[in-house]
């Protein structure tokens, strides 16, 4: 349970409906932990009320601290109940499972496939720029530890989001039109872009087409809430990225 190295927090419900709220999320620092931002923000803009509970990265104690929660080491995690998930994609399809009346993936089956896939790509690649680009959301101006070598991830991004907004956008403004898990597991990637100024026009999005989709995506409340709530973070003692 929480101690003094935790802040537990209600997300997204009033009292009265977190007495029947059963989800916990643990996630780290705000600031870093892109992979937490993943399924956090897929709640939010999923309406599915929960606690959270942050703990603190790149402390001495944090390793403790997760694997109270986590079996992995790694956050996030979710705790539904008596049921404990972890990994961001894995919650993602537990949430899905357990929500067949939200459309966490995309209802028609090849949109559903192509959101899988480059969600899969996401969780699974890109180590070039998560390696070069460490997430730190509210900074600016920061450079990439060695500029070429993000080159080929930011290309396959771009077409990536070309390609998903060209087939399935529609009139929404997201990858799949509506918003989806797809888009959850690429907000970092926006926050990454962000920070670091990477060009998008230099990486044949002279159309501005992902420029404008990361532009929706960052200008989310939600995630304008995840901002405001790092900038309101205590500094930890720096240990090391994490990725
Ligand atoms: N594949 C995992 C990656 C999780 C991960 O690497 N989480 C980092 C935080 S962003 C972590 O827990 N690091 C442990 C630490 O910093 O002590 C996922 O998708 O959830």
């Amino acid at each position: 349970m929480p101690d003094a190295h935790h802040t537990k927090t209600r997300v997204g419900a009033s009292e009265d409906d977190m007495a029947n709220a059963d989800y916990t999320l643990v996630i780290g620092t705000k600031s870093w932990s892109s992979w937490s931002l993943r399924p956090w923000l897929l709640m939010r803009q999923f309406g599915l009320p929960f606690q959270e509970i942050v703990i603190p990265l790149r402390t001495p104690q944090s390793a403790a601290a997760i694997q109270r929660y986590s079996p992995s080491g790694k956050i996030p995690a979710l705790v539904a109940g008596n049921v404990t998930v972890w990994d961001s994609l894995s919650i993602t399809e537990y949430l899905a499972d357990a929500h067949a009346e939200l459309a966490i993936w995309p209802r028609e089956a090849h949109a559903r496939a192509i959101a899988r896939s480059i969600s899969a790509e996401m969780h699974g690649g890109f180590q070039a720029l998560r390696q070069n680009c460490p997430m730190d959301i509210n900074a600016t101006g920061l450079a990439p530890a060695d500029p070429s070598a993000i080159s080929a991830d930011v290309a396959r991004i771009v077409a990536i989001w070309h390609d998903c907004r060209a087939r399935f956008g529609g009139t929404g403004p997201f990858l799949f039109g509506a918003f989806s898990a797809a888009d959850a597991m690429y907000a970092p990637v926006v926050s990454r872009f962000h920070s670091y100024g990477i060009d998008l026009k230099g990486a044949s999005d002279t159309d501005g087409v992902a420029a404008r989709y990361g532009e929706a995506i960052w200008q989310l409340p939600a995630l304008d809430e995840w901002r405001a709530a790092a900038r309101a973070e205590p500094a930890t003692d720096t240990l090391g990225p994490s990725l």
